[in-house]
């Protein structure tokens, strides 16, 4: 038995360093994924986010000297707010996904990484390690079936049996060899509720999806929302969580077990409104510290006036139209056009011809395209109910 004694150590280790799941797998190719990955990037099903070389993300040896094998770990995180702020008619807030509750996951994880290879070195002397999470090349979800901590789910997630899908992964190459843990069988059943669930239909079936229709990604873009994901966006201003809420294996479950994954309400309920002229230093005050800030304010605030737009708030046209005035940057005017015709019911010459001014002075062509839809919207309103009845 290959470092029987020693996995048992790190098994410990990590428990004491606040890991919640610690699972071992070969460092062996996911040469079962080759043709998948490239099948789905030929296909458009990407997002860019993803590791760009496929080689380095099914053959650990081309990242890793003589690697043996992967460490995953997994930390479960909270999907439920203690106390959740009122949305108030005239003062709405937005949410982020649980995803992005707390202090950045890649921070969290990848201190109790370094923990828990400072442990291993103590015991070693010559190991090697390369830890990750996200933004490695490895695929964490597939390491992690590898390691036994979980399956994947219909929805492309990891699922354990503790903490349901509500878990970050991370993992560590190392030339250390250990005896591998058992994998977890496929747990969906007959289930479908995440494919029925997803409002874009952007999972396939099989665990993979066509990441363009996630909102999730959409959420994530910096240029303009393709206007079929702006009504589903709904008030979800980062990510999305709909084929996590769904699942019977997330039912019930909601862990507190880590103080700086705990969301501050007001951060991660935003109101609406104060968000569209945040400065830059606010925003980075703010928001900073989350995982849904990584793209910068620009997609933030596009995603506010979206969610703005879907409650038609009215209170908030003054800022709009503000910000059509003022803001600098065409998508921002643009995606505000949208908000103020989705949001005005009735007719009302005088938002016709503002839309109208600012038309003839805009020169971005998308954002021409943006104002004149909403012109166009705005003209084909009824009359108030009031001035129906008159005539
Ligand atoms: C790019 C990316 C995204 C993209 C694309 C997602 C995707 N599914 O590809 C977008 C922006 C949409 C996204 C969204 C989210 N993401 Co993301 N994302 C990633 C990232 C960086 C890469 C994923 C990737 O490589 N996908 C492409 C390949 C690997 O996926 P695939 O083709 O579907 O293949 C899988 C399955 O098909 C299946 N499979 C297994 N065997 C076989 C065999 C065959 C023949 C086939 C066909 C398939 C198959 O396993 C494969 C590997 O997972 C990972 C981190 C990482 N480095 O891995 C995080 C990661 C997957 N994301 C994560 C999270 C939390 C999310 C969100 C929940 C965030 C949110 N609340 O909005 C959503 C969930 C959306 C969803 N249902 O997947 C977590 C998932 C944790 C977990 N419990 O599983 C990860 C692991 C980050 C982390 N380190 O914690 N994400
Ligand atoms: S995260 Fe949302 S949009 Fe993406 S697959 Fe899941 S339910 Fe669909
Ligand atoms: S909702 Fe059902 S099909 Fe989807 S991941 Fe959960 S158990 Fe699997």
């Amino acid at each position: 038995m290959a470092n029987a004694v020693l996995k048992e150590k790190i098994k410990q280790a990590a428990t004491e360093i606040g890991i919640d799941k610690i699972g071992f797998a070969t460092a062996d190719d996911f040469a079962h994924l080759e043709d998948s990955l490239h099948e789905q990037k030929a296909q458009g099903h990407t997002t860019g986010f993803e590791h760009k070389v496929i080689e380095e993300r099914i053959y650990p040896d081309k990242i890793f000297n003589k690697p043996k094998t992967i460490i995953s770990i997994a930390l479960a995180y909270p999907s439920e707010i203690e106390k959740p702020l009122p949305n108030e008619r005239d003062d709405r807030r937005g949410v982020f996904a649980r995803a992005s509750w707390g202090v950045d996951y890649h921070h969290i994880l990848e201190d109790k990484m370094s923990q828990l290879i400072a442990y291993i070195k103590e015991e070693t002397t010559t190991a090697t390690f390369k830890p990750m999470v996200d933004t490695g090349e490895l695929p964490d979800v597939a390491t992690a079936e590898r390691a036994g901590l979980g399956f994947i789910g219909r929805n492309g997630l990891l699922i354990t049996e503790e903490f349901g899908s509500w878990v970050y992964l991370g993992e560590i190459i190392t030339d250390l060899e250990f005896d591998p843990d058992e994998r977890v069988d496929f747990g969906c059943g007959d289930c479908m509720r995440c494919i029925d669930a997803c409002p874009t239909d952007a999972l396939i079936g099989d665990g993979r999806m066509d990441a363009n229709l996630c909102l999730s990604y959409q959420t994530q873009t910096k240029g303009y929302m393709p206007e079929e994901f702006r009504r589903k966006m709904g008030h979800v201003i980062y990510g999305c969580d709909i084929c996590q809420l769904v699942c019977p294996y997330n039912r019930g479950k909601s862990f507190h077990l880590h103080p700086e994954m705990e969301p501050e309400p007001e951060v991660v309920q935003p109101k609406l409104k104060p968000m569209l002229t945040i400065s830059n230093k606010e925003f980075k005050n703010t928001f900073g510290e989350l995982a849904g800030s990584w793209r910068g304010k620009k997609p933030l605030q596009r995603n506010a006036i979206i969610a703005l737009g879907n409650y038609r708030d009215q209170t908030a046209l003054p800022q709009l139209i503000e910000v059509m005035e003022t803001d600098p940057r065409p998508m921002i005017r643009g995606t505000a056009a949208w908000a103020i015709a989705k949001i005005e019911r009735y007719q009302n010459d005088a938002l016709v011809e503002f839309m109208e001014e600012q038309l003839a002075k805009e020169t971005d062509e998308e954002t021409v395209e943006e104002m004149t839809k909403a012109l166009e919207t705005l003209r084909a309103k009824r009359p108030p109910r009031e001035s129906r009845r008159k005539s």
